[in-house]
């Protein structure tokens, strides 16, 4: 019995230098401590052992699985301890890292351009209204004094969605609604998306428009060039000058064409102006009686005006593009230039 239990303390040594893992020292365990196990195997030969000595036997027996038992869970803390130690290693974080940059993205040049242009007119007390695009002939048309024969209406220039239903080709019967619903005085901006069958280099079916509208009881051209003065100034710098010309559009009369003086030469002339020194820029000029009578506002007691703006035109002029289609593609090799 003696040399059995110094083979199995042998033994016991061996197996547990070997144990590398916790499922080899769950294995070990089931060798030897288990109810199966070795060290139970010699309880049950205690038999064999002559009576008197069994007493003594049982106990070095009872010692040596109490011994294992200690070297079980020694190992066992060991392998515990080297398990939480890798993981420390691969979980490691350093805090001190800056964290990783997420690309930004940023705003459209049109929608840019258009942030500063509400910026300058909220400066002057200008109202925002935003109208539906798609709008009845009346709203676009007739009541703003275009009519029925007017080469404007024709199939080619507007999008019909059917009968007398059309996309709006300016956002002029959106001040139409707010006069509808607002007495004077009006000091409104209403920008939006408008449409027209038109399409080259510098025009597309679908553009950005804003227009402005004052209605009051003094209002004159003379208030319609200070606006658009202070305008072309915020947007182009402040050397910049304006010139009216006299020009038609249905809406207003008088009617005028702004200009603002070359920014690119200082009004020498080059590339940009054609030599001229001057670039048009926007149309306005004073509401036409008849538009007002329209809306219910008397021309003799208020005046009102008017001037219409293409965003993509003042994007392209202040970035220097040179084709609209940049504008549309949404490729971000252009996009990214710019930045707000
Ligand atoms: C241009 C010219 C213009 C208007 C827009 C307008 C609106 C009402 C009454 C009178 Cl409700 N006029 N709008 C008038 C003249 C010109 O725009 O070249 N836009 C890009």
């Amino acid at each position: 019995m003696e040399s059995k239990i110094k083979a199995l303390r042998e033994q016991v040594e061996q197996t547990l230098c070997a144990v590398q893992t916790k499922e080899e020292l769950s294995a070990f365990w089931q060798q030897f401590l288990s109810k199966k196990g070795s060290i139970q195997g010699l309880m049950k030969n205690l038999g064999s052992v002559p009576a008197e000595e069994r007493p003594a036997v049982g106990k070095v027996i009872n010692e040596f699985k109490a011994q294992v038992s200690a070297k079980y869970d020694e190992m066992a803390a060991k392998l515990e301890a080297l398990e939480l130690e890798r993981l420390n290693k691969s979980e490691q974080v350093d805090i001190t890292l800056p964290a990783k940059k997420r690309a930004a993205g940023s705003l459209h040049p049109i929608t840019i351009t258009k942030n500063q242009m509400i910026d300058v007119f909220s400066g002057m007390g200008f109202e925002i209204y935003e109208g539906p695009e798609i709008e009845d002939d009346d709203h676009n048309f007739t009541r703003l004094n275009v009519a029925k024969n007017h080469p404007a209406r024709d199939m080619q220039d507007t999008f019909y969605v059917a009968q007398d239903i059309l996309l709006r080709t300016h956002t002029s019967p959106g001040q139409i609604r707010v006069m509808d619903s607002q007495k004077p005085p009006i000091k409104v901006l209403v920008p939006g998306r408008v449409f027209r069958s038109d399409s080259d280099a510098t025009h597309s079916p679908m553009f950005h428009q804003m227009e402005g509208l004052v209605v009051d009881k003094t209002i004159t051209l003379c208030d319609l060039q200070g606006m658009l003065d202070e305008f072309v100034k915020k947007i182009f710098g402040g050397s910049v000058k304006t010139r009216l010309r006299p020009s038609y559009f249905p809406l207003t009369e008088p009617s005028v064409e702004v200009d603002v003086s070359c920014f690119e030469c200082g009004g020498k002339g080059c590339g940009l102006c054609k030599g001229t020194g001057w670039i048009e820029v926007l149309g306005g000029g004073i509401v036409h009686h008849k538009v007002l009578e329209n809306c219910g506002i008397d021309p003799n007691e208020y005046s009102g005006l008017a001037f219409g703006i293409g965003i993509e035109r003042i994007a392209m002029l202040k970035y220097g593009i040179n084709n609209i289609g940049l504008l549309y593609e949404n490729d971000l090799r252009f996009l990214k230039q710019f930045k707000d």
